[in-house]
């Protein structure tokens, strides 16, 4: 619904949060008890902004003045090493990414750059825009619409050169509201596909051998607020349940989605981060993306979706610590991606493993349920850079893009190697 206001709750629309006084602290939990413990602390205390992936990797928790000194001693008395990463999150975000007035009619609606983070606004007018005028090789595809009321797009990208038989690449960015890099290399990634289908000079016949479908900005309705009132939003804007006495808004998408493991990793406490939703597929979101990967099914052989921050490829399975019976061929094709993207910067590294497989279990994500509901041989969650915050400077939009955008040939080829229709050996998994 481009140019409405949405009607929310004064205290609500009026907040912005600066994060003045928010410090972020790592620690490094050394095993599974460890990491049950400092949940269950930071939950009470302070917010997880990122769990670890191995014994010993990097926790990253969030708290405000008053409660660091708290949370620091705890651990202190507990002899767990501790660092801190960011002192003031306040002056992260205002010295790399507030450079322009919020809510500024010019920034809403600013023309489609890779030179800044843009608005829901800018981006879909864009892609409509991009669609009317490619008319031979991209399509818009109206995915749905969120809880607010905006439109969710996607765009198919390519000329089906095998006609129904066409393998195909899915990407989406945003399904968590502050992760804004995720949203700029989705649509960076859309930005390469049309300099390559629409020009000779540029044109490359592994990218073109395959179909793109993108849907850059899941959660539209999360980003938006991330600009407005708080940056660090994780979740949708859906409305408290009835009767919920906390008067917490919003549901993890990355935690609604409704396959084996729904649940694990994930809360019903309406104010967490991780809030799971008051059923499987509860969210309009989850919804729109679920309907159109089904649609595709058959033709999409790569699921990726990017998130920050991390760094890593993480394959299947995220809800538990087993390994999938295909896990080589998954991450060999991540390591491959990785491979490309390191060969661009080689000062980056990227972690190549299986989500769930070491400390860290979430269930209900799109990765797990793209590969046993839609049957998508390949599926990867992407961590994109930085490695310490979701507060990424705008100057690393387009290096990250091209980083992403070298791996991405990668999964073109596996795609176009890969047999059509579902999965074979998922059958098992799903007994
Ligand atoms: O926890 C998540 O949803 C993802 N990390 S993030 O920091 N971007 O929130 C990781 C999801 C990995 N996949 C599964 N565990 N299924
Ligand atoms: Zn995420």
């Amino acid at each position: 619904m481009l140019g409405t206001s949405y009607a929310l709750p004064v205290q609500e629309r009026d907040l912005y949060k600066t994060y003045d006084g928010y410090r972020v602290i790592r620690i490094f939990p050394r095993n599974q008890e460890e990491i049950q413990y400092l949940h269950g602390l930071a939950e009470r205390l302070c917010e997880v902004m990122k769990s670890p992936l191995y014994p010993g990797g990097p926790m990253d928790v969030m708290c405000s003045t008053n409660k660091t000194n708290e949370f620091k001693s705890i651990l202190n008395k507990r002899g767990m090493e501790i660092e801190e990463i960011i002192e003031n999150m306040g002056s992260l975000i205002r010295s790399i990414e507030t450079k322009k007035r919020r809510n500024s009619r010019k920034e809403k609606k600013a023309k489609m750059n890779w030179d800044d983070y843009q608005r829901y606004e800018t981006i879909v007018i864009w892609m409509k825009k991009t669609a009317k005028e490619n008319p031979s090789f991209i399509k818009l595809i109206k995915m749905g619409r969120s809880v607010e009321g905006r439109g969710i797009f996607g765009l198919k990208i390519g000329n089906s050169p095998l006609g129904t038989e066409t393998r195909a690449v899915w990407i989406d960015g945003g399904i968590h509201a502050r992760e804004w890099i995720a949203i700029s290399t989705s649509t960076y990634i859309i930005k390469k596909l049309i300099d390559t289908f629409s020009s000779e000079q540029t044109s490359d016949p592994v990218i073109q051998s395959v179909d793109w479908y993108i849907a850059p900005l899941l959660n539209p309705d999360g980003y938006e607020y991330t600009h407005t009132n708080k940056r660090l939003w994780r979740k949708n804007r859906r409305e408290p349940p009835v009767g919920d006495k906390k008067n917490c808004y919003g549901v993890d998408l990355n935690r609604n989605f409704g396959t084996t493991g729904f649940g694990i990793g994930a809360s019903t406490r309406t104010c967490s981060e991780v809030y799971w939703g008051t059923a499987e597929n509860s969210e309009p979101e989850t919804k729109a993306a679920e309907k159109t990967i089904l649609k595709y099914k058959n033709n999409i052989r790569v699921y990726i979706t990017f998130h920050s921050y991390g760094q890593s490829w993480l394959t299947s399975w995220g809800y538990t610590s087993d390994l999938p019976e295909d896990y080589d061929k998954l991450y060999t094709l991540a390591r491959r991606g990785a491979d490309a993207s390191e060969l661009v910067n080689p000062k980056r590294e990227y972690i190549v493993g299986a989500g769930g497989a070491a400390l860290y279990l979430a269930g209900g994500a799109t990765d797990d349920w793209a590969k046993i509901e839609a049957e998508i041989p390949y599926s990867y969650t992407v961590e994109l850079p930085t490695k310490k915050s979701f507060v990424v400077d705008p100057a690393e939009i387009i290096p990250i893009g091209e980083e992403l955008w070298a791996a991405m040939r990668e999964m073109a080829i596996e795609a176009a190697n890969t047999p059509l229709g579902k999965d074979k050996r998922l059958k098992e998994v799903k007994a």
